[in-house]
């Protein structure tokens, strides 16, 4: 039996994936190649599926160059970073693994806001250091922030942003959120304006695709949130003006930031870096076994789908 040909765009960290990808397929690992684009050159005809990341995507000028491509499975579920209208007007589908990774990406969300108001980095490198020997007096570290019963924000309540409103409303929080319209069936106060959002937020959570949102969270949005507020971004780095949010950082124009996600990963801005009111991820949100698990189950399901001429169930394209 021949294997088709699979071209995958980066690793995956779960074994048993990797081992039902090689036994189905012809797997062509492009991120262990060295010259991508010979090695373009000399396979890209053959390939009929391709797999890549969500914040990573597939260049318009890739999918052109695999002329039997029948399917690109994203395995995340932001696909901001394929163009789907060029997928569309090749009658290509693009599958994402919505529903696989929700409560992972809640998780972390709520870590980072704990991690952040409770200072709990900053508290752990203290211990780590042996100061807490030397400075055993209480007035070595500041005061914290409490979490619980704060007014928390939600910008983009899809299926992310509803698993971290489940989750802080059992902190007792307030949720109100923002997105392109009202959801009926939620208990939470909408408000359509984002300015408006962060005025009335203490803790204002990213959770919105970035398609068309890029930059929303500017130094107005920041000035808003004000002094004692907290951003959190599990979403894309994209959502935000880096270097506003950096400033607002710097002057005290909010209290600190949880970020797992950054506008050029894998590069942070060196300020950041400093910073002990920051708490930082390298996009590690749907980082656990469980959701790669279910992830990479999703991609072999729409891999079959797709190479077998089927629409792959959820296609965004077609
Ligand atoms: C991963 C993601 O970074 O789902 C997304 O959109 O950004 C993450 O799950 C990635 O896609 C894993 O390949």
């Amino acid at each position: 039996l021949m294997k088709r040909h699979v071209l995958q765009l980066n690793p995956i960290l779960v074994p048993a994936i990797n081992d039902k990808l090689e036994s189905l397929y012809h797997m062509h690992r492009l991120f262990e190649q060295e010259d991508k684009e010979a090695y373009i050159a000399r396979h890209g005809a053959v390939i009929e599926g391709v797999i890549t990341g969500g914040h990573t995507g597939i260049s318009n000028a890739l999918m052109d160059s695999l002329p039997a491509l029948k399917v690109v499975a994203v395995n995340g579920v932001g696909t901001d970073a394929v163009d789907l209208n060029h997928a569309r007007s090749k009658g290509l589908p693009v599958t994402g693994t919505f529903g696989a990774l929700t409560e992972d990406v809640a998780d972390l969300a709520l870590g980072l806001m704990l991690a952040v108001s409770r200072q709990i980095c900053p508290g752990h490198a203290f211990v780590q250091r042996g100061d807490w020997v030397r400075h055993p007096s209480p007035t070595a570290i500041p005061l914290s922030r409490r979490l619980s019963g704060k007014r928390v924000g939600i910008v983009g309540m899809g299926k992310v942003g509803r698993a971290i409103a489940q989750r802080a409303a059992a902190f007792g929080c307030p949720i109100t959120y923002t997105d392109l319209r009202a959801m009926e069936d939620l208990p939470y106060a909408f408000q359509p304006e984002l300015l408006q959002l962060a005025r009335e937020s203490d803790v204002l959570v990213l959770a919105a695709a970035a398609d068309k949102a890029q930059g929303i969270i500017n130094a107005a949005v920041l000035d808003a949130l004000g002094r004692e507020g907290i951003l959190i971004n599990i979403a894309r780095g994209k959502l935000v003006v880096e270097e506003d949010l950096v400033d607002a950082l710097q002057r005290g124009v909010i209290a600190g930031a949880g970020l797992d996600v950054f506008v050029d990963e894998p590069n942070v801005p060196a300020a950041l870096l400093q910073m002990d009111q920051v708490v930082l991820q390298a996009h590690r949100a749907s980082a656990t076994v469980e959701s790669r698990t279910a992830m990479g189950e999703m991609v072999l399901a729409s891999l079959a789908q797709g190479l077998a001429g089927q629409r792959p169930e959820g296609s965004l394209t077609t």
